[in-house]
């Protein structure tokens, strides 16, 4: 839809024009799963995809939200009866952003919201993050708040965490409020400094694969928290703030002092090993060795699998299936249970990989996945 379009339906659902159009993208990570809630290292970048929201500020305390994506007609609220609510419904994401400003002390005192959005739902690529960046994004903007990208993305999570009840890291709002065309982001989640990697996979004849499993996955199941719960009580037995503060070098005598604790030791050997693996990454895309990578994601499925435990039939079968048909690196990517996996290709192997997994989905009985090549795209963005 373009963004002419968007304003007319705005008008025609609203009685009046917005001030303006918001976009904020859907994202994929690259390297870093689970470790940003041990104040470790990840390392996205956003998507093509976007959350796209025509809006306008209100004075009377009411938040209208439609999205053309959804049956029926506008959702009403009233800012200051805003509560902290548990249902999953998208309409969530927007309110809770409205909540969390003004716990923050902003005064919003209402708005009008329409949007449309071409992220996946349901595909570990952060649909849910691009909604509320782009709520933050706007009323930021309306408002004059005058709130810098990773306020913004902190503000999103407490939304998050908070008004829709998922107890998820910072990765996904940030990547989505801070990620720069052609770059991946390093982020450092204990202090949120930022990096931008320089990711052109085209200029050396490779592609990255998105393969959608189409199996919907779901932070508010209760396997995301228990895997969040077991990392605190790792950090706990261990004597550290935070799984972070256990490096990669005193990784066999942390395993050691966590003697029959056998399911926080397969947690922590995950997390430990997946911050190394960041820096690995890094430190070769740093030194133009890209295809290098390659393994490192390949290490980072098997840690994900065998020790945090979160892959399925599916993704397993997407990572097996491209590396037997000639990929550079697999892995699953995002929260897990579900979603979706990258694959690092030769350019020119790329079809073959794309049927290879088709077939051995229909072989396997599964739903077909959707494929799709993934540039490293702009974050959020004023666009009109
Ligand atoms: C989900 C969460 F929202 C992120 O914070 C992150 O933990 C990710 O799963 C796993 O790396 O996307």
């Amino acid at each position: 839809m373009s963004i002419a379009e968007l304003a007319e339906r705005f008008e025609e659902l609203y009685a009046r024009a917005p001030e303006g159009v918001w976009a904020a993208p859907g994202r994929v990570n690259l390297i870093g799963e689970h470790t940003d809630y041990n104040d470790g290292f990840v390392m996205p970048f956003a998507l093509p995809h976007t959350t796209v929201a025509a809006v306008a500020r209100r004075e009377d305390g009411v938040l209208r939200l439609h999205s053309a994506d959804v049956e029926g007609g506008a959702v009403e609220l009233r800012v200051d009866e805003l509560a902290p609510r548990s249902d999953q419904d998208w309409t969530a994401y927007p309110a809770g952003v409205v909540w969390a400003l003004r716990e923050a002390g902003h005064a919003v005192t209402g708005a009008d919201i329409h949007l449309t959005s071409t992220v996946p739902t349901g595909a570990g690529l952060s649909s849910s993050a691009a909604l509320e960046v782009v709520t933050a994004l706007a009323l930021d903007e309306l408002y004059g708040l005058g709130i810098e990208g990773p306020q913004l993305a902190l503000l999103c999570r407490r939304a998050e965490n908070e008004y829709v009840g998922a107890p998820t890291g910072i990765m996904d709002q940030t990547a989505s409020a801070c990620c720069t065309d052609g770059h991946a982001l390093f982020l450092d989640t204990r202090d949120l400094a930022q990096r931008q990697i320089p990711f052109d996979l085209a200029a050396e004849g490779m592609r990255l694969l998105v393969v959608d499993t189409r199996v919907k996955h779901s932070h508010s199941n209760g396997e995301y928290g228990k895997r969040r719960a077991g990392c605190e009580k790792g950090a706990a037995l261990l004597g550290v703030d935070a799984l972070r503060d256990v490096a990669y070098d005193e990784l066999d005598a942390a395993l050691e002092r966590l003697g029959d604790e056998e399911e926080v030791r397969r947690l922590v050997r995950h997390i430990v090993t997946e911050n190394h693996r960041v820096e690995r990454v890094v430190s070769l895309l740093k030194a133009g060795d890209t295809r290098a990578i390659g393994p490192v994601l390949n290490e980072g499925h098997v840690s994900l699998r065998d020790d945090f435990r979160i892959s399925c039939p599916e993704l397993d079968l997407v990572v097996d299936t491209a590396l037997a048909a000639g990929a550079v690196g697999a892995r699953m990517t995002g929260g897990g249970f579900g979603g979706s996996a990258i694959v690092l290709a030769e350019a020119a192997d790329v079809d073959t990989i794309t049927k290879a997994v088709e077939e051995a989905f229909a072989a396997a009985g599964f739903k077909a996945p959707r494929s799709f090549t993934a540039v490293p795209s702009a974050g959020a963005r004023r666009l009109g």
